[in-house]
């Protein structure tokens, strides 16, 4: 009896799943893999249920022999420890990023001496209805409110992304990457204060009023499913804050950061060029303990940004108001520095994991960008934000091909590093 291996990373079945079982039972004992949590979400699946629910779902289907916890996209471990003659998987990945798997599992049975054997892809309605109905699920706010403490416990480091629109959203939430023979992709979106300023021709300092503001966050969230972290900037006055508190968990965003200055913002990374006032630590736990009781759920978090080293305060200063903010109840912490060198935030980050183990730390490598996600988790740092490089990438692209049709007075020029007219009207999918 041949041995037949399959992976699922699925919260449903459906005939599709139903077909592959069928095909790999007439061929041999058939061995379901189940990919772990911390596996699906790199593979942009986040789960609906358990691992242990979906083992249940797996095991309960006609034909299956055992299942497994495949802990790794790559099927290394799986194929060394099964060794199974077969291995069958649905024929959509034969492209895509989900052609990197396929070929390094077609490597990996080389050696083995074991087949692979790509079963036709089934896409009717049926399965079209239930992946909409879970995009559903995912995009609700109940779901997607509290996705964001559940990405900090499943992954070491949750990679978020700047969006301020819906296309930009779009971005966040689809675009997946093989490289190295990894797929990747981002796990949440920033609604940064500076591009959701800049996209409307607006200078950063709180002017854009929180109506507006939230009006993005709704565009982002009509098309995507992903967790929001909101930038709050100074939250305000704190009586306007906690009104932004119960509007921002209502609509299912995750988390907001408010920053510890007061009076006239400006953006952070003007640093001490120009004139910005700290809050007192006093001032601003009463911000952080207003906020926090103004909140109906455990989902929703509250997180403290010390400006501290951006206002050259010192670490002395940044560390005490830390362990001040968190005794006021701030979910996370958010240090921030605009130094090319990580040197102040590691040190930070390695001073404060000293006394607290558990509170997440978040970081914005825009001028300490030399420094890669991973290092950053070895100190310490739960969630890396890329806080403004969709809106400095578009920028420069639309203001050369704006200066080329002007130059040329034709639009030929330009059109070779244009999107084609075809792309962009199929860009966005109908319902
Ligand atoms: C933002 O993106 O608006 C931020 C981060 O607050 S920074 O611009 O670096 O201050
Ligand atoms: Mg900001």
């Amino acid at each position: 009896m041949k041995t037949v291996y399959t992976c699922f990373c699925t919260d449903v079945i459906h005939a599709g799943h139903l077909n592959i079982i069928e095909e790999a039972h007439k061929r041999g004992k058939v061995i379901v893999g189940c990919l772990s949590d911390e596996a699906l979400i790199r593979y942009n699946k986040f789960p609906t249920v358990s691992l242990e629910e979906r083992m249940r779902l797996y095991r309960g289907i006609d034909g299956v022999e055992e299942v497994v916890i495949q802990n790794d996209m790559m099927y290394d471990d799986v194929i060394e420890n099964i060794r199974p003659d077969i291995v069958v998987h649905g024929d959509n990945w034969k492209e895509g990023p989900e052609k990197a798997i396929r070929d390094h599992v077609a490597s990996l049975l080389a050696v083995t001496g074991g087949e692979l054997v790509d079963i036709p892809y089934t896409y009717d309605e049926e399965v079209k209805k239930i992946d909409l109905q879970l995009r559903e699920k995912l995009s609700m706010p109940e779901f997607r409110r509290r996705r964001l403490r559940q990405l900090i416990k499943m992954t070491p480091v949750v990679k978020v992304m700047e969006a301020h629109s819906g296309l930009t959203g779009l971005i966040v939430e689809k675009t997946v990457v093989e490289h190295e023979e990894r797929l990747d992709q981002f796990d949440a979106m920033w609604v940064s204060s500076l591009c959701d300023s800049t996209a409307k021709g607006k200078p950063d300092i709180e002017l854009v009023d929180m109506t507006s503001r939230f009006r993005t966050i709704d565009d982002i969230m009509e098309v995507t499913t992903k967790p929001i972290i909101f930038d709050g900037d100074t939250g305000g006055l704190t009586e306007h804050f906690v009104y932004t508190v119960r509007s921002l968990e209502r609509m299912g965003v995750s988390a907001v950061i408010i920053e510890d200055k007061k009076g006239l913002k400006k953006n952070s990374l003007f640093g001490t060029e120009v004139e910005q006032t700290q809050a007192t630590a006093e001032e601003f736990c009463a911000k952080i303990e207003a906020g926090k009781n103004a909140r109906l759920t455990d989902d929703f978090m509250i997180i403290a940004r010390i400006e501290s080293l951006i206002l050259e305060k010192g670490m002395e200063d940044a560390l005490s108001r830390a362990s001040s903010y968190v005794a006021a109840g701030a979910d996370g912490i958010m240090i921030h520095s605009r130094r090319k060198e990580p040197d102040e935030i590691i040190e930070f980050c390695d001073r404060f994991r000293e006394y607290d183990k558990d509170t997440p730390i978040v970081v914005v490598p825009s001028s300490f960008n030399t420094i890669t996600e991973q290092e950053l988790a070895s100190h310490g740092v739960n969630i890396v934000i890329y806080a403004n490089q969709l809106t400095r990438a578009a920028f420069p692209a639309m203001q050369k091909t704006a200066e080329d049709i002007l130059r040329y007075h034709r639009a030929k020029e330009v059109d070779d590093r244009l999107m084609p007219i075809k792309n962009i009207i199929t860009l966005i999918d109908e319902l």
